[in-house]
């Protein structure tokens, strides 16, 4: 009896030791030595760095390593120049940016190259958060707002916030993250109250030694609603002036400040067109505001009209006619695709067309369209796919990554955005590999040719080491074979699964409309009286002669924004890529693929296929079970099972209801649906698949 308690008391302790929330990240290193730092300057970001090393430190034990601050031609910005024993650059952010590379290459046992400079993509690496000043966070799958709290606690701050934000701030530096915009683009009028901005400035306090700048999404009207002013017109004098003065009253408080985030005229939300006047002239107004003090306005192009033919031609057919009339610290944030941030979408064609006006990309790291936090699913495939996709606009290898670096354009400044997933949850983003898609924002804005394979490796290498306590007995080939590689392939194949059993072929925006939620299927939902691109029929236009959407020449012509060969190349349904079918064309459903089957038939083996594909994953995942702590373990099992179900509601309600028209048979030869249409049409789906 004694013998059994003190066992049962030795398993929980050792089960103690192995729980695993998944809170400390990428972050895991524990040095295995002691490093001799040599650095000439002292500040609380060398600091920082100094401690990274002496807590991270897996080379040589007892080795020496050098930090200059030293001006070098080759090192641009934050950037680097990086040996085994020593690390320059020309600001002592870039140390730091040094510190966690040569840490992470020590970790994953990537080679140092002596002397190799690493120099970032773009200027400003930003993550914007959907946060509203109530804590709770719009799209957000992760808990409440690690920034903003209920009312009861008001803007208080207090040790518990600065702990929390100061891991905040570490893991971002640590992927070369330097800026976060604090609010929600749908801003509250309070934001730019004194009392939040007494807020602002304490969190710029915690985030300011890791080189991260704050921002701030800000209402158009702010001058009205918080200013006392009759109007908020971009042109009248007093609210020029208004403008001026809270620049003035933010700088004073937050010396470093980085500037605002506008969505205006968009949803719902105030702008410049409200008083007649253009998206320049607002945003040029609020440049001038910030000017002085190096600030920047980020103008997102997100704009659509209720009762527009083709919501996808919106952003291009307002903002090109403007291109040139922006100021320099003016920035347009563009979203990756037209419509919003679908499982695939090809590039929004702003890209390389604005020539004369800085253009940055938004991404979505949150999950909106993507699974919220159920599914698995590594965004960085999609990603490379649309940084690498070619516009064409200045020739061939005018890729999107190089209209919006630098490379091809003169901009004075260059950005890209991230809207984060980030909430008050234990492990941060709700699953425990919406972590990776956190890390790959950051690795790809840093540097946006490294390929997304690249990044899992060292995502997976970093975040379940194979030199962790459980783990220590396994050899490290016996790890990367068994672990590494196919828990590496699943992540490669995610986003393509769900591609498969969501919206396959071009297919988008047909999800479930009960409750606004963009979770599961909704291909039928057309509520009385809702605006017609708020409804799935809009986008997926099926009827008894065919599904699609027809963007050519002969349809809403959105293939005219795109630059040769792009535009005859998807007008053309014989060199359309069938990745883009949908988008593009209205088909018949006897249309022949390819492959030499008919649309129909291609469309149910594709959602089958989605299926499979996640089944699979929960195969995968079960064998890696000696790998892997208990808790992430039976964590992102649980959820696996979820996202099969998810699956098959996806697969059952969207190819049901696409029967009805198509009146053909889902082929013999895969697994016949589970679910009733009926059912999935009378349930909110959110409830039904927990
Ligand atoms: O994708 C849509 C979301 C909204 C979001 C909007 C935007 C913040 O459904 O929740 O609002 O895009 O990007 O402005």
């Amino acid at each position: 009896m004694k013998n059994k308690l003190i066992c049962l008391i030795l398993l929980a302790f050792s089960l103690n030791l192995q729980a695993e929330n998944g809170h400390s990240l990428w972050l895991r290193a524990k040095s295995s030595g002691t490093v001799n730092i040599v650095c000439a300057k002292s500040s609380l970001t060398l600091a920082i760095a100094k401690q990274e090393l002496e807590q991270g430190w897996l080379g040589q034990n007892g080795a020496k390593i050098v930090l200059t601050v030293k001006k070098d031609k080759a090192i641009e910005n934050d950037g680097y120049k990086l040996s085994e024993n020593e690390i320059q650059a020309n600001t002592e952010l870039g140390i730091l940016y040094g510190v966690y590379e040569l840490l992470r290459r020590q970790q994953t046992g990537e080679a140092i190259i002596q002397n190799e400079i690493c120099n970032p993509s773009y200027q400003r690496r930003i993550l914007n958060h959907w946060d509203n000043l109530d804590g709770t966070v719009e799209r957000g799958y992760a808990g409440l707002s690690i920034f903003w709290h209920d009312e009861e606690k008001g803007y208080a701050v207090t040790d518990k916030d600065r702990a929390l934000w100061t891991e905040y701030a570490r893991a971002n530096s640590s992927i070369g993250i330097n800026g976060a915009v604090l609010n929600n683009v749908n801003s509250s009028k309070l934001m730019l109250t004194s009392e939040c901005l007494e807020k602002v400035k304490a969190i710029a306090e915690v985030l300011r030694p890791y080189g991260i700048k704050t921002y701030l999404s800000v209402k158009f009207s702010s001058p009205s609603l918080i200013g006392g002013l009759q109007t908020s017109d971009p042109l009248n004098p007093e609210v020029i002036k208004w403008w001026k003065e809270k620049a003035n009253e933010i700088y004073n408080i937050i010396p470093d400040f980085g500037g605002f985030l506008i969505k205006a005229n968009s949803e719902g939300q105030p702008g410049p067109q409200d008083f007649g006047r253009t998206h320049a002239d607002g945003a040029n107004m609020l440049a001038d505001a910030v000017k002085p003090f190096g600030g920047i306005i980020m103008w997102r192009a997100f704009v659509y009209e209720a009762n527009s033919n083709d919501r996808a031609c919106q952003a291009y057919k307002e903002f090109m006619p403007l291109d040139g009339q922006f100021r320099d610290n003016v920035i347009i944030q563009v979203k990756n695709g037209p419509v919003d941030f679908q499982p695939r979408e090809p590039f929004t064609p702003l890209f390389g067309a604005m020539k004369k006006t800085s253009v940055m990309p938004e991404l979505q790291i949150t999950q909106e369209y993507l699974g919220h936090s159920v599914q698995l699913v590594y965004l960085a495939t999609m990603w490379e796919e649309f940084l690498k996709s070619d516009t064409y606009q200045e020739g061939n290898g005018s890729t999107v990554a190089r209209t919006t670096d630098g490379s091809i354009f003169p901009q004075k400044y260059t950005a890209i955005a991230g809207v984060a997933n980030i909430g008050l949850d234990s492990n941060w983003c709700g699953h425990h590999f919406a972590q990776a898609n956190w890390y790959a924002f950051g690795r790809m804005a840093w540097n946006n040719q490294l390929t997304s394979e690249q990044i899992a490796d060292e995502w997976l290498k970093l975040t379940f080491s194979a030199k962790d306590e459980k783990t220590t007995t396994f050899h490290a080939a016996d790890w990367q074979k068994n672990f590494l590689v196919p828990v590496k392939q699943l992540m490669m194949e995610s986003r393509e699964a769900a591609v498969n059993y969501s919206m396959p072929l071009g297919l988008h925006h047909i999800f479930a409309g009960l409750n606004n939620t963009h979770y599961g299927p909704g291909p039928w939902f057309a509520p009385k009286g809702i605006r017609k691109d708020w409804t799935p029929a809009y986008y997926h236009k099926a009827d008894s002669l065919g599904i699609g959407f027809d963007r050519t020449s002969k349809g809403s012509d959105a293939v005219s924004q795109y630059h040769e060969p792009l535009k005859s190349l998807f007008n053309n349904v014989e060199t359309c890529p069938e990745l883009y079918l949908l988008w593009f064309h209205h088909l018949p459903w006897d249309y022949k693929m390819k492959n030499g089957r008919i649309l129909w038939d291609e469309l149910c083996y594709t959602y089958d296929k989605g299926v499979n594909e996640v089944r699979q994953f929960q195969k995968t995942w079960d064998k890696v079970e000696p790998y892997v702590d208990v808790q992430r373990f039976s964590e992102v099992q649980s959820k696996l099972r979820r996202q099969c179900r998810d699956a098959q509601v996806w697969k059952d309600g969207c190819l049901l209801y696409f029967q009805q028209f198509s009146k053909r048979p889902i082929p013999f030869d895969i697994e016949r649906p589970v679910y009733d249409l009926n059912y999935l049409q009378k349930t909110d789906l959110t409830d039904m698949l927990k």
